[in-house]
């Protein structure tokens, strides 16, 4: 208890050191201790100015997220920073790192406040579906204006301590010794007589008008489609114009009912979901807390777009990187890709042209597979052929020493074929990423029965070294994603169009329920031939009954594949993303339904949803149920990293849990009866629902009831 906060004294100055491992959360401990040092510090005359730091890597990452569903208990952040801003004598903060919500509001409730050059200092609980509740939203207008405010609270994201002093969150930012400067402030402070400076007895300087809320709701429109808790926060921005008493009164009043909003709930989930999978289950392995794989040169197989998206992600870890293709040319094409990608992210401002460079640099070709001998990590991405990819890998096998992994970017093949065609199949799995390589978060780490703990404890590295976020699937048909997107969704968003259903109606039901892009338009973004490639694989070892995409697989045959020959599901005109609608396609469907005898009728957004969403969620249910996933929130996780499933709403398993499991089966049961075998309710539903019980619970409890 006594270590998460220490108090020593260096002259006039009182030093309280927060110090609660691993990211100084302002902890209901923390706050108590707080007050403990600070009441102390009061009785002590010889102190003359306090100065609140850390010797850890970071100021705070905020209040404690995992006493949210708990009362806040006393002391309350409002009573510590009552007790810091009424001091009689001045107190400084010094941030080093990052200063996040809490820990940022905490600082605010500071007389003065520095920065060390490299800190970062935000408000992101937006990303968690809350307002700040600590002062947040009344201080800091009051420190840097309201628009500038709501712009920062809007975004999230964090500000570097240059930006904080040009807009006056901090008074001054030090270059390398942050306790020296501080110090030196702090007696600067008591030579000069200088007394607290109590920021809520400040105006705020600036108005939020209809305009200005507009055009600031209108630059973060994309993160906020289908959110709410924007609208409290300008809410409790607008009241920081009233008396500080009035205003901070509304924010407590605003920040509880985000707290208790499903918003907040599902973001919440996502928060520990995505720390959870870096756990494999079952086991003590934490991809968080592993050493950094030794991994210096890495080797990617295959000069396509998915090659070329993973060299760029290895080569953004700041790893050297061979690129390989037996097709010259394609080695020749991928370079100019690669060289396009990194122009574009230095025209958006992501990285400078010298680190582009010296990025694009660092990834050679290697025309021959021989020249991969001293990799550390070997990843193909050649095509999706079984015998070609194990041709590939078992040549791997002969040139690489044992210990080095060979992993598959593979999405719909075995993984355990793939192992089995090398002499050591325990260096051998999946590593399925998602277009596109570099930008998208999500990496399914695919393990067969072979896997070594140490191949699998690798890859967890890397998955922190490319900063992705990691899930661990068991090896069959279409992992966790996939599995759920073809037998679930997508083909249930096929079988609405053969009902009557437009591409159109199907893709703009599902992006009002919060997708970025509705699953026609995605067919036609990723091309409408991968898809019925993957079922040609999926084909050669199991049935599905038909239809099962007829409409997909008759526009690949048709070279209907999407954006890349300007028609697929919808036309693109000349090159453009637009979709705009094909008449001719809807008499293609027509066609494929009468052949079928399916009769069509109109048909409801909200039956769109239901039937699209519960198959989602019934499909996953199987995946978990056969333990592909280890973990309902596993599949949240998928789902919302990579698949684009409204983070809002919390991934499709909590979003089951949301509408209760009893009203969840009751439907697929209804559409059982109405459309057929493929509609069968998963046991795990059946079994949760009959036991009133919810995927949360099964996580929590781990043991199937
Ligand atoms: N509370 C509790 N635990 C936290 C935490 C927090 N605020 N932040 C991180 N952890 C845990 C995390 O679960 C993990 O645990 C470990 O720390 C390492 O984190 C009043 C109400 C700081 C950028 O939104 O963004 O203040 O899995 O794996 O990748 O208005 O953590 O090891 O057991 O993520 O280096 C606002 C949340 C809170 C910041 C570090 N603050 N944290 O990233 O490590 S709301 C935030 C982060 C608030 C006030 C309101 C990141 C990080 P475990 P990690 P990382």
């Amino acid at each position: 208890m006594a270590k998460i906060v220490t108090f020593d004294q260096e002259g006039a100055v009182g030093l309280i050191c927060i110090d609660n491992p691993p990211v100084n959360a302002i902890s209901h401990s923390v706050r108590g201790r707080l007050v403990d040092v600070i009441t102390r510090a009061g009785k002590n005359f010889g102190i003359k100015v306090l100065l609140i730091t850390t010797d850890a890597e970071l100021f705070s990452a905020g209040a404690d997220i995992a006493e949210f569903d708990h009362p806040q208990g006393e002391p309350s952040f409002a009573q510590v920073q009552t007790m810091i801003e009424s001091s009689p004598i001045p107190v400084v903060a010094a941030i080093r790192g990052l200063a996040l919500g809490g820990g940022l509001e905490l600082a605010m409730a500071c007389h003065y406040r520095l920065a060390h050059k490299n800190a970062k200092l935000g408000m992101p609980e937006i990303t968690l579906g809350i307002i700040p509740g600590a002062g947040g939203t009344q201080r800091l207008p009051r420190l840097i204006g309201a628009r500038a405010a709501l712009n920062m609270i809007l975004s999230g994201t964090p500000i570097s301590g240059f930006d904080a002093k040009a807009n006056g969150l901090v008074d001054e930012v030090a270059e390398d010794d942050l306790r020296g400067a501080a110090l030196d402030f702090c007696e600067r402070l008591v030579r000069e007589g200088r007394g607290p400076r109590r920021t809520s007895n400040g105006t705020v300087v600036d108005g939020l008008d209809e305009a200005n809320i507009t055009s600031t709701l209108r630059s973060h429109a994309r993160a906020l489609q289908g959110r709410t808790t924007q609208h409290l926060i300008i809410e409790a921005i607008q009241a920081s114009k009233l008396p500080w008493s009035q205003g901070i009164a509304i924010e407590a009043g605003l920040a509880q009912k985000s707290l208790a909003s499903r918003e907040s709930m599902a973001l919440r989930h996502l928060f520990f979901a995505e720390r959870e999978s870096a756990r494999l289950s079952g086991t003590s392995l934490n991809a968080k807390q592993m050493q950094a794989p030794r991994i210096r040169l890495a080797a990617v197989i295959g000069a396509g777009t998915m090659g070329c998206g993973i060299a760029i992600a290895l080569a953004d870890a700041g790893l050297e990187v061979l690129l390989n293709d037996n097709d010259p040319a394609a080695l020749i094409r991928s370079h100019k890709s690669i060289n396009l990608t990194y122009a574009s992210s230095v025209r958006r401002g992501r990285v400078t042209q010298t680190v582009a460079d010296e990025r694009i640099r660092r990834i050679r070709n290697a025309p021959t597979l021989e020249e991969l001998a001293d990799a550390d990590l070997v990843i193909e991405a050649v095509f999706e052929d079984l015998e070609l990819k194990k041709n590939v890998v078992s040549k791997l096998d002969s040139i690489l020493p044992p210990q080095r992994l060979i992993a598959t970017n593979t999405s719909t093949l075995s993984v355990t074929e793939l192992a089995l065609a090398t002499a050591h199949p325990e260096r051998v799995l999946g590593l399925h990423f998602f277009v596109p390589a570099n930008t998208s978060r999500l990496l399914e780490i695919v393990r067969t029965v072979h896997t070594s703990p140490e191949s699998l404890s690798t890859t967890f590295g890397i998955a922190k070294l490319l900063r992705k976020v990691a899930v661990v699937s068991g090896d069959a048909f279409g992992f966790i994603g996939n599995r759920m997107m073809l037998d679930g969704y997508f083909r249930e968003a096929e079988q609405l169009l053969l009902e009557g259903a437009t591409p159109t109606q199907v893709d703009t039901a599902l992006e009002n329920f919060g997708f970025a892009m509705g699953p026609q338009r995605v067919s036609d973004l990723g091309g409408n031939d991968v898809g019925t490639k993957a079922r040609i694989q999926l084909f050669k070892r199991d049935t599905r009954p038909d239809p099962y995409f007829v409409i997909a697989d008759r526009l690949t045959e048709m070279g209907r594949l999407g954006q890349k020959t300007g028609r697929g599901f919808y036309r693109y005109a000349n090159d453009s993303r637009e979709a705009t609608q094909d008449p001719e396609v809807n008499s293609i469907i027509e066609k494929l339904a009468s052949e079928r005898g399916i009769s069509r009728r109109e048909i409801d957004e909200q039956e769109i949803v239901e039937r699209c969403i519960l198959s989602l969620i019934n499909v996953g249910a199987m995946v978990l149920e056969e333990g592909i996933a280890a973990r309902a929130a596993d599949i949240d996780v998928v789902w919302t990293s990579g698949y684009g499933f409204p983070r809002h709403l919390g991934g499709p398993m909590f979003y089951a849990d949301t509408l209760g499991l009893s009203h969840v089966l009751q439907r697929i049961r209804h559409y059982h009866e109405k459309l057929g075998h493929h509609w069968r309710p998963a046991m795990l539903i059946e079994r949760l629902a009959s036991a009133s019980s919810s995927f949360e619970h099964r996580d929590r409890t781990s043991a199937s009831p």
